[in-house]
C-alpha cells in the first residue's frame, strides 16, 4: 500500500472509531442530571469529505483543505424518531454555519448529514450566523431562529471589530428545505431570540434579549417577552422583562433564553444561560426557571444559582469557562436530553427527567441575593433534617 492509501486508511478508520464510540453515563451525586463521558460532537466529528480532497492527483499529500475549528451551540429536535441537533460549526476561517447531525439514541453515534445547511442568502451584509433555536410550532412549521451578524455600518474608520446582531428566521417542514423569512425588526440589537411553541393570545410569542451593543446587554434588563402578529414580518413592538438580572448573581452581566421551554403539568420549564464577570473574564453557566402555563411570561419558580457550570475539560476551549445550551429534547417517557456546549468548542449531552427538573425548580431555594440569606437557606435545611421521618 502506498503512503497516500495508507494515510487514507488510517484517517478513515480513526474517524469511524470516533463517531461510533459508545458514550457512558457518569454517576451523579447531585441527583439532578447525569453527564456523559465523551463529548457528542467535536471538530473531528465533521465528515472527512468536508475537509479533504480525496483525489491523489490534486491532493498528493492528503492535506486538509478546509479546516474545522469547533462544533458547538446546537439547536435540537426529535424528528422521525431520530435525535437531531443543528450545530454551529466554525471553520478555521472563523465563519460559522449550521449542520445537522443525527443519532439513534440521543447520546452517541451522532453523524452529520452529507451537506451543511445552505441558508437562503437574503442579506448580503450578513457575515456570520450562529446559535440556532429550533421550535416545532403549533402552526405546523418548524422554525429556526439564529443570530445574524454583520459589520457595524456606523463603526469608525479602521474599527474592524464592531458588529451588529439581529435575529434571523427560517422555517421548514422537513429540515431539508428552508424558507428564509425577513429578520426580526427590533430597535435594539438581538441575540438569543427563541420562539415559544404555542400561540399566546392568538399571536406568536418570542423570548428576546435586547442588547445595548453587540456584547453588552446593558439596560436590557434580562430575558424579555414579545408578541408578534405576523411571523413572516416579525416586529418587536413591546418588550417586557420575563427573567431579570440582579447584582452579584450568576446572571449579573447578561442572560439569555436557551432552547424553547418544555410544557409540563406544573408550568413551562425553561433553560437559560447566565453570565457573570470575574478576573478571568466572563463565566457562562446554565440555570433553570419555570413560568406559568396560563402566562408563559410570568415566573413561578426561580431556583437559586446555577444548574450546570463548566467542569474539567469543559472549562477550557476557544472561549474558556463557558457552558451554553440552545437545544434539548424530551422523550415520551419524560427523559430530557440537554445538549450543551463547553467553552465554544465542543458539544455534550446530559440527561435528566421532567419530573426531576421540575422538582429541582420547585424545591431549590431561591437566591435571596445576600450572603446572610444564603446562610438562612442552609439553616432551614439543617433544621428540617433534624425532624425524623
Ligand atoms: O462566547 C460565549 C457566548 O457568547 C455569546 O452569547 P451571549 O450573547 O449570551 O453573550 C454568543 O456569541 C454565543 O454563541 C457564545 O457561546
Amino acid at each position: 500500500m502506498n503512503r497516500y492509501d495508507n494515510r487514507l486508511r488510517i484517517l478513515t478508520e480513526e474517524y469511524e472509531t470516533l463517531i461510533s464510540r459508545e458514550n457512558k453515563r457518569i454517576r451523579s451525586n447531585n441527583g439532578i442530571f447525569e453527564r456523559y463521558k465523551y463529548p457528542i460532537l467535536t471538530a473531528a466529528h465533521t465528515p472527512l469529505e468536508w475537509r479533504y480532497d480525496f483525489n491523489p492527483e490534486t491532493n498528493p499529500f492528503l492535506m486538509e483543505r478546509f479546516g474545522i475549528n469547533a462544533v458547538f451551540n446546537a439547536g435540537a429536535i426529535k424528528y422521525n424518531g431520530k435525535y437531531l441537533i443543528m450545530a454551529r460549526v466554525e471553520g478555521y476561517d472563523r465563519k460559522s454555519f449550521f449542520a445537522i447531525a443525527e443519532s439513534p439514541n440521543g447520546i452517541d453515534n451522532f453523524r452529520f448529514w452529507e451537506y451543511p445547511i445552505q441558508l437562503p442568502d437574503l442579506y448580503p451584509e450578513e457575515t456570520n450566523v450562529y446559535d440556532m433555536r429550533l421550535t416545532q410550532h403549533e402552526d405546523g412549521w418548524i422554525y429556526g431562529i439564529f443570530c445574524s451578524e454583520s459589520k457595524d455600518p456606523d463603526a469608525a474608520a479602521g474599527d474592524l471589530t464592531s458588529a451588529v446582531a439581529v435575529a434571523g428566521i427560517i422555517r421548514t417542514k422537513d429540515l431539508r428545505n428552508w424558507e428564509r423569512l425577513p429578520n426580526l425588526i427590533s430597535k435594539s440589537q438581538q441575540r438569543n431570540v427563541v420562539l415559544h411553541p404555542e400561540f399566546v393570545k392568538g399571536k406568536y410569542a418570542l423570548y428576546t434579549r435586547p442588547q445595548d451593543g453587540f456584547i453588552e446587554a446593558g439596560t436590557g434588563g434580562g430575558i424579555c417577552w414579545v408578541l408578534v402578529d405576523d411571523i413572516t414580518h416579525a416586529i418587536v413592538k413591546e418588550e417586557t422583562v420575563v427573567e431579570q438580572r440582579y447584582y452579584h448573581t450568576i446572571k449579573e452581566v447578561k442572560n439569555g433564553e436557551g432552547p424553547h421551554p418544555i410544557k409540563t403539568p406544573q408550568g413551562w420549564l425553561h433553560l437559560a444561560h447566565g453570565v457573570r464577570a470575574c478576573a478571568a473574564g466572563l463565566r457562562y453557566v446554565l440555570y433553570l426557571y419555570m413560568t406559568s402555563l396560563d402566562a408563559p411570561n410570568k415566573v413561578i419558580a426561580q431556583p437559586g444559582g446555577y444548574f450546570m457550570a463548566p467542569v474539567e475539560e469543559e472549562r477550557i476551549g476557544d472561549v474558556s469557562n463557558v457552558l451554553f445550551s440552545n437545544g434539548w429534547i424530551t422523550d415520551e417517557d419524560g427523559t430530557v436530553y440537554i445538549y450543551y456546549a463547553s467553552s465554544d468548542t465542543r458539544m455534550h449531552v446530559a440527561t435528566s427527567t421532567i419530573e426531576r427538573l421540575v422538582d429541582y425548580c420547585l424545591h431549590t431555594p431561591e437566591d435571596k441575593l445576600r450572603s446572610a440569606t444564603s446562610v438562612e437557606n442552609i439553616y432551614q435545611l439543617i433544621e428540617a433534617n433534624k425532624v425524623k421521618v
